[in-house]
């Protein structure tokens, strides 16, 4: 058994919960931030048998999409323009993926 762990962006964790869904897999969906951006993502934990894991990411990939995530600059209050940050334009992923082993499973 694999536990498959898959940040998705917001905006696509409706449809991949109706996806896995629909495909009979168990999911568990966690509200999570992202260390960079500092902005809610999805992360979904899917306890999955080995032979379906293949499966499992191919639905995950189906359904995330890559966007573009614009960072407004920031200028501080009476800072001098050297602490100004520009924008800064982010690729963000349709989704980030690990998949760990399951050493032990139990439904208590
Ligand atoms: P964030 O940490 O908010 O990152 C959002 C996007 O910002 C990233 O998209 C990437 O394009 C960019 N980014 C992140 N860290 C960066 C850095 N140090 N320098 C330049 N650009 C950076 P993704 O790579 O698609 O990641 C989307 C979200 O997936 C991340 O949100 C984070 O929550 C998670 N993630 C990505 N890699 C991870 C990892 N190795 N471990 C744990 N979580 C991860
Ligand atoms: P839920 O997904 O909301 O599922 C609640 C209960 O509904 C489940 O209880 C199970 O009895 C039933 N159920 C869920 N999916 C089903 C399906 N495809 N077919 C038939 N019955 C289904 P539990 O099995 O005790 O699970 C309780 C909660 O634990 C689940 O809430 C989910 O959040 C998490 N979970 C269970 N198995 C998981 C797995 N393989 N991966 C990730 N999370 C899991």
């Amino acid at each position: 058994m694999k536990l498959v762990v898959a940040i998705v962006q917001d905006q696509d964790s409706q449809a991949l919960m109706k996806v896995l869904n629909k495909h009979n897999v168990r999911a568990t969906k966690l509200s999570s931030t992202g260390g960079f951006l500092r902005t809610g993502n999805t992360t979904f934990l899917i306890g999955t048998e080995d032979n379906r894991v293949l499966e499992v990411l191919r639905l995950i990939e189906k359904t995330g999409k890559q966007r573009e995530k614009e960072i407004p600059p920031i200028s501080p209050l009476g800072g001098s323009t050297e602490d100004f940050l520009p924008g800064y334009r982010a690729l963000v992923g349709g989704a980030t993926v690990f998949v760990l082993p399951i050493e032990q499973f139990h439904r208590f």
